[in-house]
């Protein structure tokens, strides 16, 4: 009885020892030390032994017994922690690897030149101003000195909603709003950008949707030197500072006297080229002073308040400054064309 005691513990021990997994670990505690096991089997003759050898017996059963169950849960602890190794090594990370480049998008073009002249405005003190594109006919028309049978005002150019109610052909609306809004009291300092609409067929260079932006200054004392110092301060802000700028007589119903701008020509150095046309100099804006009648109408007392206002298209601005020669770029969006803008990669 004690031989194959012995024995069983020597067959189990090295079973243990050879043991692949957790699972053969356990087949070995349930087939040696279950109770179908073969020490419970040994144990059963134990009746048959004298009441000096049963104690001794029993005693080496459980040293057997304990050296086995020992075993197991020594190789046991083997496996896990050989499983647990294995597991961090699958899992390692290589924190030296170069990341993978994260897809970005980017700002449409016009956003980044809307928000370009915006910034710019604001460095001088002016706030952002916005309005509805669903406009009345008094705001877009009416209140800026063009009233009904106007010429300018061509109902041919406009998309009517209703009679009095009209898709803004330009930003004015915003600042004749905001003017009102001041019932009477400078200053006015805004800039106002958005979208507008003229029934035109488009092409190259027009577009029956498109941006403006306008600005507005009114205070007591402005004059049309503060007009022209801003834009010039813009102009080359804008397209460089060893950019000139020029104002020409022009007309427009809102000002008096107008203006438009032009830039010096980058391209052919004032010589004259294809893009200012053989001048020298490169059209980017209108402006003047504000009429008197689009003051008084918003409330404004024209003897004691001035101002200046001036308008541009930022598609015109964007296809200078980034030598785009068709307006519906801008409208079709064709990544291939976007993606030219983008500031990343
Ligand atoms: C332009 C040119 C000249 C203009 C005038 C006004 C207002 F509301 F004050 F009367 N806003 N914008 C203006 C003046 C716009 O765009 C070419």
């Amino acid at each position: 009885m004690q031989e194959r005691l012995k024995e069983l513990q020597t067959e189990a021990l090295e079973k243990i020892s050879t043991a692949a997994d957790l699972k053969e670990l356990n087949d070995i505690r349930v087939s040696y030390l279950g109770k179908k096991g073969p020490i419970t089997e040994v144990l059963k003759g134990m009746g048959k032994l004298s009441a000096e050898e049963r104690p001794k017996m029993g005693a080496l059963a459980n040293e057997v017994r304990d050296s086995i169950a020992a075993g197991i849960e020594q190789k046991q602890k083997h496996h896990e922690e050989a499983a647990v190794k294995q597991k961090l090594a699958a899992e390692k990370i290589d924190v030296t690897l170069p990341g993978r480049p994260v897809k970005t998008g980017n700002h449409h073009p016009l956003t980044r030149i809307i928000e370009e002249i915006e910034d710019l405005f604001i460095g001088m003190g002016y706030t952002v101003a916005e309005g509805p594109e669903v406009e009345k006919d008094y705001y877009n028309f009416e209140a800026l000195n063009l009233p009904k049978g106007h010429p300018a005002r061509d109902m041919q150019d406009s998309f009517y909603i209703t009679e009095e109610i009209l898709l803004r052909t330009h930003t004015s609306p915003v600042q004749a709003r905001t003017m009102e809004k001041h019932e009477g009291k400078g200053p006015v300092k805004i800039i106002c950008p958005g979208k507008v609409y003229r029934r035109d067929n488009d092409d190259a260079t027009h577009s029956h949707q498109f941006m403006q932006i306008e600005g507005l200054v009114v205070d007591e004392n402005i004059r049309m030197t503060d007009l022209k110092g801003t834009l010039e301060v813009f102009a080359k802000k804008m397209f460089g500072d060893d950019r000139e700028i020029r104002l020409r007589p022009s007309f427009f119903p809102f000002t008096e006297p107008s203006v438009e701008m032009d830039i010096s020509c980058k391209i052919c150095g004032g010589k004259g080229c294809s893009v200012c046309k053989g001048t020298g100099w490169i059209e980017i804006l209108g402006a003047g002073m504000v009429h008197p009648n689009v003051l008084e109408m918003a409330g404004f007392d024209s003897k004691k308040y001035t101002g200046f206002a001036f308008g541009m298209g930022p598609e015109r601005i964007a296809m200078l400054k980034y030598g785009v020669d068709d307006i519906r770029h801008f409208y079709t969006n064709d990544v291939r064309f976007l993606k030219q803008f983008s500031i990343h990669e």
